[in-house]
């Protein structure tokens, strides 16, 4: 067998042998009956039993990975699935730059190492969490499978990090692994650790926006992850990457054909003016104002997980040759910053200015620049949206100081446009920049389901392609009676 085939012999499927890892084994299976209670209370709400067109990974070859069938969620095979070793993998920045690829954990490093784990797969079930009312207002069956699909495969992320707690940490590894499926996303007593992830995500438009800008956190982290000098961890985190593309095309089009439908029901009505709120909701539509409302805030929650920007963590998971920059292979320098600067937004008396900072520090800062371009790019294929229907409007990012809760700028209040406020300001316009009670119960007002096959709910334009090639009126979900 070529380590890209999946062994689907064991209860677990996988391509780290690990019939013959009895012990990783056995901890996985013990720990598999908790992570299916969890999945049934926790998962999905009221479509455990319905049989949904699902891709499941039958190889880690990036062409031709997945197999396309009908499974019950709860049946859905989880599997522990790694990128084929590189041979000769040489760690490429940090302290140890140069050196082969560890394949055990370097004792010094374990603890840091440990968190870094956690912290990635505490994130995974909690948007499982998030997302596990979405199901019952569906507008369209298409996008009913395509948030179950997101939803196995976040299952599919936890099991990636409990193998390697498992499998490297031993006793406290399995300790960790336990109270992954303890925690919950929003309980007061026993939250998931990252803030964006104890946040709601109420209603179809949310869910768009967050695996537009949260995934795309989680493609950020696993990127630097994916340089890591630990190798078992590297090699994990560069398939869960070929899943998370999915991800973020979830939420790239659900938006995009959120946009496209406004925009076209607005040329039809002959509204030219997209501040005319009440006339365009009176279509029901969602008006472009409440969606750039709506992107404001998940942009700035998700900036949040980049942690602060000048950070002693960050440098210390760089220097370790744990956690490495956005593409780092590609960067030309000398890949251990023992002397460079990175110029960090601060706020200085009063001001917002770039100040240099030495850029082992600066490493959150530049890995959230790099994420900040990358959502600009999806935000200008949005605005050709706009564009090609033909009405005036363009979706901005706003500030990085605007609306934040870590780093620089948590005590500030900043202005979308960048200017610094006072509270009394704040307070008097905030509701113009952030989704209001108003904005949410109107979106909630469109968010009737959609059942029949090939049908779609007013406020959002059908797909282009279907999943799998399927032909438009394709049954992706069968819901049971
Ligand atoms: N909320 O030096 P600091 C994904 C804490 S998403 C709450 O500023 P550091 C996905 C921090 O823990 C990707 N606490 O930051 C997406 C620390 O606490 P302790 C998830 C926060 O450590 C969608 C203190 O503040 N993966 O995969 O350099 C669906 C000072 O920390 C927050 C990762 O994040 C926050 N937002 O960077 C499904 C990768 N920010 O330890 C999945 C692993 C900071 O002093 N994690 N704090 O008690 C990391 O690399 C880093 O821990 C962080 C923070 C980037 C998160
Ligand atoms: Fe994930
Ligand atoms: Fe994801």
């Amino acid at each position: 067998m070529t380590i890209e085939t999946v062994d689907y012999t064991t209860k677990i499927p996988n391509n780290v042998n690990l019939v013959e890892d009895r012990q990783v084994l056995r901890a996985l299976e013990s720990w598999h009956p908790g992570y299916i209670d969890w999945w049934k209370d926790m998962g999905p709400e009221g479509f455990q039993e319905a049989l949904v067109y699902l891709r499941t990974a039958v190889s880690v070859d990036p062409k031709g990975w997945a197999k396309f069938d009908y499974v019950k969620m709860p049946d859905y095979r989880w599997g522990i699935l790694l990128a084929p070793k590189e041979e000769d993998r040489k760690i490429p920045f940090g302290r140890h730059f140069g050196e082969p690829a560890w394949q055990e954990v370097p004792g010094e490093y374990r603890a840091m190492l440990r968190r870094l784990v956690v912290i990635q797969g505490d994130t995974e079930p909690a948007s499982v969490e998030q997302q596990r009312h979405l199901g019952k207002t569906a507008p369209s069956l298409y996008d009913m499978r395509n948030v179950f699909q997101v939803n196995v495969e976040e299952g599919r992320h936890l099991w990636a990090m409990v193998y390697i707690l498992q499998k490297y940490f031993g006793r406290d590894g399995r300790e960790e692994a336990a109270e992954l499926l303890q925690r919950r996303s929003g309980d007061a007593d026993k939250p998931r650790m990252l803030g964006a992830f104890n946040e709601a995500t109420p209603d179809w438009l949310s869910f768009h926006m967050f695996t537009f800008f949260t995934d795309r956190d989680g493609k950020m982290q696993l990127e630097s992850l994916a340089q890591s000098g630990f190798d078992p961890l590297s090699r994990t985190c560069r398939f869960m990457l070929t899943e998370e593309a999915h991800h973020m095309f979830v939420g790239e089009t659900g938006v995009g054909r959120t946009i496209q439908r406004t925009c076209e029901a607005m040329k039809e009505a002959g509204i030219e003016d997209p501040m005319e709120i009440d006339k365009v909701r009176a279509l029901g539509v969602i008006d472009l104002p409440t969606m750039q409302k709506k992107l404001n805030l998940h942009y700035s929650l998700s900036l949040d997980l980049f942690g602060s920007e000048v950070s002693t963590n960050a440098a210390n998971t760089f220097s370790a040759s744990l956690k490495g920059r956005f593409q780092e292979t590609k960067i030309a320098d000398d890949h251990r910053l023992d002397n460079a600067t990175y110029p960090v937004l601060k706020l200085v008396d009063g001001e917002i200015k770039r100040v240099d900072e030495p850029a082992l520090t600066a490493i959150n800062m530049r890995l959230r620049d790099d994420y900040t371009a990358d959502c600009q790019r999806g935000l200008d294929r949005w605005n050709k949206i706009i564009d090609r229907i033909g009405v005036g409007f363009k979706f901005e990012l706003p500030h990085v100081g605007f609306h934040r809760n870590i780093g620089e700028f948590k005590d500030a209040h900043v202005s979308p446009a960048g200017v610094l406020i006072d509270e009394a300001t704040w307070a008097r316009e905030h509701s113009k920049w952030l989704p209001s009670k108003d904005d949410g119960a109107f979106i909630g007002s469109l968010m009737t389901p959609v059942t029949e096959p090939g049908k779609f709910a007013g406020w959002i334009a059908p797909p282009r392609v279907g999943i799998d090639n399927k032909p438009g009126d394709f049954e992706y979900v069968k819901i049971a009676a």
